[in-house]
């Protein structure tokens, strides 16, 4: 087990590496990532191993906000997540500037129930 979707180490491996991962996205090769191409990261298993920053770099690639990422986009995408985590911009990532361990999972956002309980009146004052 190799970890075909590690994340490159300098900016040469970027373009080869989104190009890997869009191939491998890209599961009816229409050459554009959709919806339901990104489901594979909603697995348990693949969102442990880092697959929902994957999925959330894939996500706001998608500048012409269509819904479908081109490779042009996840190519461009995968440059900026790279340069943002090349903190000394010296075009290759230590040790200390890749994620330590995956982030934990956002908490999930839940409305609050709706509430039916009749609110009761305030007591009305003991006036004598
Ligand atoms: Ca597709
Ligand atoms: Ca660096």
């Amino acid at each position: 087990m190799g970890g075909g979707m590690s994340l490159p180490r300098t900016s040469e491996e970027v373009a080869p590496w989104s190009a890997r991962i869009f191939t491998r996205l890209d599961a009816n090769q229409d050459a554009s990532i959709t919806g339901n191409e990104l489901a594979v990261f909603a697995n348990p298993t693949v969102a442990a191993m880092g697959g929902s920053r994957m999925r959330a770099m894939i996500v706001q690639s998608d500048t012409s906000r269509d819904s479908r990422i081109s490779a042009e986009e996840l190519a461009a995408g995968a440059q900026r997540m790279f340069t943002r985590m090349d903190r000394d911009g010296d075009g290759r990532l230590a040790d200390d500037e890749l994620p330590q361990r995956p982030a934990p999972p956002p908490p999930i956002a839940m409305p609050p129930p709706a509430s039916t309980m009749p609110t009761f009146p305030d007591n009305p004052p003991d006036g004598g």
